[in-house]
Formats: C-alpha cells, structure tokens, sequence
C-alpha cells in the first residue's frame, strides 16, 4: 500500500444533515451555493468534498438524486477535488434510498456508516427562540428518538451496489471503538479489501465523547485490528473541530472539516464559509511542518477508480 508520507489530505464536508438554515447563514442548501462554496474548499486545499443535497427551497435534507444533480456536475467540472456522496444523508429513510445518489453518480467516494446508533442533536433546538423553515424545529427536537440504522445487512447493501457495482472506494464512518471491530470483521469475511480509509468521528451525541484519550484509543485499537492496512482521518463535531484536526495532524492523520461537522470558525463565532475551516486547518498543517495533499495525492493513497470514471 503506498503512503504519502508527510502529506495531510483535507476533507471538507459542506452541508450534511445535522445543521439547519436557522443556525447560520453560511450553511448552504441552494445548489448555486452548495457548488460556489465547494469550489473555493477545493481551492483552499480541500482534496475530498464529502457531498449531502438539500431542497433548495427550504433547506431541508433530501436524498432526491435530481437534487443532487443540481450540483454534483458543476461541480465536478469546476475542480479537480475527489467527489465523496454521502449515503449516511438521512436518518429516516432506508439503505435503498441512501444509496440511490451514489448509484446514479458513480462517485469515487462514499460514506459507509459502519454501526447503528442513537444520532441525536435535539439539544440544539433550545438555541434557538424562531426558526426560517417550518421543518427545522421538529426536525432537530426528533432527532431524540432517531436512530441511525446501519446493520451488517445495511453496509453489505452498500459494498454491493457501489463497491462491487461501481468500484467506489468507502469513507468508512467510525463512531464508536465497536464501529471498528465491525469493519475489521467484515474485513475478515472478504467484504472490504485494504487499505480501507476510515473517518474517526467524535462528540456526536450517541458516539464516543470528543476527548483526547478517545482519539488515542481509537487510533491504537484500529493499529491493532488493521495494522498497516488502513488509512485514516479524524472529524469532530462542534468546537472539537480544529483542536481534533491539529491533534490528528500531530499523529500522521488526515483531517476532516466544513459546516457539516460545525458552523464555528472559533468559540463563539461563525464561520462564514466552509472554505474559511479549510484555511484555517490549511495553516494549522501547514505550521506544523506538514503538506497539504492534493487530489492526485488521495487518489494513489486510496487506489481510486479516477474522475473520469464518475457517470455524470
Ligand atoms: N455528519 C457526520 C457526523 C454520512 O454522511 O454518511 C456523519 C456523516 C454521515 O458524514
Ligand atoms: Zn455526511
């Protein structure tokens, strides 16, 4: 497996599916701004765009794949950055529809989910005295009795439909030390072959807690259960966000950022573009002595397909 020693890959992820417009005014959910604020990512040294859709009307989280192609080709035709589709964009829907963007879009990433789990942020609506959208007050306060589905059969679906089918390449989504073992046993029956690239997520409220020891247990049970045979980034949600990519940086990691993950560009105050994180963390890499990974770069780190082999 070859490894681009000293080389950080930044992955930005611009919308997701936690944050709602009320929250911040940078949050993009019309396609014009979903593409102009992933193309300057991708110019800050973004080298993944990690990609939800929203109804551009009201902002709310949609797996409708025409949604998606409102942005995706723009996109795609715009940078050179490698596109990663979520298939994690609901959690109230089923596999099927999760995996439908990625079907139609043949992307060179997606997002595996690697455990089923509480996925709650019904704490954030107590911030917020009026909402802009009808939808986003019951959205968030529901997310109390989500759970987030993602059973061996769920993520055996997606290896089919998009590994096998399609030659997509994982973002596997840890959020737990179990997530770890779940992947390392589907590893072990021929699911997944390395190096497979897994996202250590922290301080999602049904997750592991965004504390240092969590980062290096993590790190230390996947070197044990993978040995060289995985790569891996760390993401963290709210104010964990670049105290977490700094300390990812520290130990060899790659990291993730963007308004997905948190709306902040320090305490208290909001970013104002997903590119602004991506700068930021750029500068953070940067002033520790490390480099920035460009797309080509996560292309031979991951072994992707190509660009050119995207079906849109
Ligand atoms: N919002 C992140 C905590 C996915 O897209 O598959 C998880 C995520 C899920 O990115
Ligand atoms: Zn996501």
């Amino acid at each position: 497996m070859k490894k681009t020693y000293g080389k950080v890959a930044i992955s930005c992820a611009i919308t997701g599916a936690i944050h709602t417009p009320t929250m911040s005014d940078a949050l993009p959910y019309k396609p014009e701004d979903i593409i102009r604020q992933a193309i300057e990512a991708a110019e800050a040294g973004a080298a993944v765009l990690h990609l939800h859709a929203r109804n551009p009307k009201d902002g709310s989280v949609s797996l409708d794949p025409q949604h998606f192609m409102g942005f995706v080709p723009s996109i795609r035709s715009s940078t050179d950055a490698v596109l990663n589709i979520s298939t994690g964009g609901s959690l109230l829907t089923s596999i099927e529809d999760r995996i439908r963007p990625s079907e139609m879009i043949s992307p060179e990433m997606s997002s595996l989910n690697m455990g089923s789990m509480n996925f709650s942020f019904h704490g954030l609506a107590s911030r917020y005295e009026t909402f802009k959208f009808d939808w986003e007050k019951a959205y968030i306060e529901n997310s109390d009795a989500y759970i987030f589905r993602n059973t061996f059969r769920d993520i055996a679906q997606v290896e089919k439909s998009l590994g096998q089918a399609h030659n997509v390449k994982f973002e596997h989504e840890c959020y737990d030390v179990g997530h770890l073992y779940n992947l390392k046993f589907c590893m072990d029956t021929g699911l997944f072959k390395a190096p497979v690239f897994i996202q250590f997520i922290f301080g999602i409220l049904g997750g592991i807690g965004a504390d240092l020891d969590n980062l290096l247990f993590m790190k230390r049970t996947a070197d044990r259960l993978f040995g060289n045979n995985y790569q891996w980034s760390v993401m963290a949600a709210g104010s964990a966000q670049m105290p977490f990519a700094t300390q990812a940086v520290m130990m060899g990691g790659n990291v993730r950022v963007g308004l997905e993950d948190s709306l902040f560009i320090e305490r208290g105050k909001l970013a104002t573009s997903n590119a602004e994180q991506v700068f930021k963390v750029r500068r953070l890499i940067e002033e520790l002595g490390y480099e920035v990974a460009t797309p080509e770069d996560v292309r031979e780190m991951l072994a992707l397909k190509g660009s050119d082999k995207l079906a849109i």
